[in-house]
């Protein structure tokens, strides 16, 4: 079946593209294309600018490009019309393509189905491609482009091989059983073991930042009231974003926004200032302010310098101290306190930096261990397990059989993370979340 949508995004722009992907797609469009070039057939990989015409009437003057099988996106004999960016244009090109019998709507995602289908790419690469188009920052972007380059496949291929290696070693024992030999000494067998699971432990450990790469660093703004955490969180944004008065409890509400620092997103949480009180409005503020604090990466404790006495203690797993209005008091820095003012933007530059440093380390490279997909962290971890049972099994002296009944186990669940293995239900998922047209 041939699959048509419109690729680029939709709305008014100055071009619109619309793909199309299966054998045949190639004639199909030439036959809507009225130049005189296109009259004598076409070659692949050429562009042609002609007329498209559907049933006598002129709908646009497009660009067209035909793609042979097996040197196109989807790996399939594929087509691309450039039109207008015009949605009417794109809705009659694709009303003219849809009425043919053998052409219908793509879903969401199955260009790069097809691609996969078609051994083109493994699962973890075309999941890179939804996360590439979704990258809001130079970090995930440097992430999915990793990963779609097939920095993670490599990776885990090579545990693959491994566990491979193993199975034959253990295998090729079983056949000589008989003559009573032991190739190799269990001890080293279950050194193998370890190794791989050495390695997948360093996946699950990048896990933490791989996270941060894509989904950017959690920053919560905290602190008592009036101390300026809605002033703070306005000069991160350079704007106005948030109100601030000198009443004390004028935030309520959580409000989250987002910016670029160093290449990494920080997705930054103003909270309502934490204290007793009888305001049912507040009280709910305070309990989400709480929420937000468990679930940051890391917590600026906004503290008010003229009043630094006697602060409470906020329970997290990273904090900043920010002590807020140096303009009118200054206090001792020390490695994860700085003054700010929020009224003279004093320190709020090196607050940024420090941000920055404190979550991600002294680091900053992108590692392909640095996985940032829940589905690979829940695969590996399984994996881990299966591995462990096959470190008992060895410590107990289990046969081989047993041994490699465990590795065969943990190489299945692997193969689910490139696709190998993969339910075609989780497989279905992974690519109704694309857009369409991808
Ligand atoms: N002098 C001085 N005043 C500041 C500074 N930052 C904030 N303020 C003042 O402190 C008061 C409280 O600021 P907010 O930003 O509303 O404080 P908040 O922590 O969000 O307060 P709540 O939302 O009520 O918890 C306002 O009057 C601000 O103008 C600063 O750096 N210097
Ligand atoms: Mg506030």
């Amino acid at each position: 079946m041939i699959i048509a949508a419109l690729a680029s995004a939709p709305g008014k722009a100055g071009i619109s593209v619309i793909r199309l992907s299966g054998t045949g797609s190639a004639e199909l469009v030439r036959k809507f294309l009225t130049s005189k070039k296109m009259g004598k057939g076409f070659e692949y990989n050429r562009l042609y600018f002609s007329p498209f015409v559907n049933e006598g009437e002129f709908i646009d003057e497009v660009t067209v490009v035909f793609f042979e099988e097996g040197r196109s996106y989807t790996g399939e004999e594929s087509a691309e019309i450039f039109c207008h960016g015009s949605p009417i244009v794109v809705k009659r090109i694709l009303e003219a393509l849809y009425e043919v019998k053998e052409v219908r709507e793509a879903e969401p995602g199955e260009f790069t189905q097809r691609r996969f289908m078609n051994g083109k790419i493994d699962l973890v690469q075309a999941e890179a491609v939804i996360d590439l188009i979704n990258a809001e920052s130079d970090a995930s972007y440097t992430a999915s482009k990793e990963q779609l380059e097939g920095g993670l496949s490599d990776e885990l291929r090579k545990i693959n091989d491994k566990l491979i290696e193993l199975i034959s070693i253990l295998e090729l024992e079983l056949d000589f059983a008989d003559e009573d030999l032991e190739f190799t000494p269990k001890n080293e067998i279950a050194g193998k073991v370890e190794n791989a699971l050495e390695v997948i432990g360093k996946f699950i450990q990048g896990y933490k930042t791989g996270r941060i790469f894509r989904d950017g660093i959690r920053v919560a703004i905290a602190g008592e009231v009036n101390v300026g955490k809605s002033s703070l969180m306005n000069r991160l944004l350079k704007s106005d974003r948030v109100i601030v008065t000198d009443v004390a409890g004028t935030t309520r509400d959580t409000i989250e926004e987002k910016i670029e620092v160093h290449g990494y997103l920080l997705r930054l949480f103003d909270t309502a200032g934490i204290r007793e009180t009888s305001d049912i409005i507040e009280s709910e503020g305070i309990m989400r302010s709480k929420k937000i604090l468990e679930e940051a990466d890391i917590v600026l404790q906004v503290i008010d310098s003229t009043k630094a006495e006697n602060i409470q203690e906020i329970k997290a797993g990273k904090i900043i101290k920010v002590y807020n209005k140096c303009d009118l008091k200054e206090l001792p820095e020390e490695t994860s306190s700085i003054n700010v003012s929020c009224k003279t933007g004093q320190g709020i530059d090196e607050l940024k930096d420090l941000i920055v440093k404190s979550v991600i380390n002294a680091d900053l490279t992108y590692k392909p261990y640095y996985i940032s997909n829940l589905r690979h962290l829940n695969i590996l971890k399984e994996t881990a397990t299966q591995l462990e049972q096959a470190k008992v099994s060895i410590s107990e002296s289990q046969t081989n059989e047993v041994v490699i009944l465990d590795l065969r186990q943990a190489l299945d669940t692997l193969g689910e993370l490139t696709g190998e293995t993969t339910s075609l239900d989780i497989i279905n998922n992974i690519f109704g979340n694309f857009c369409i047209g991808k």
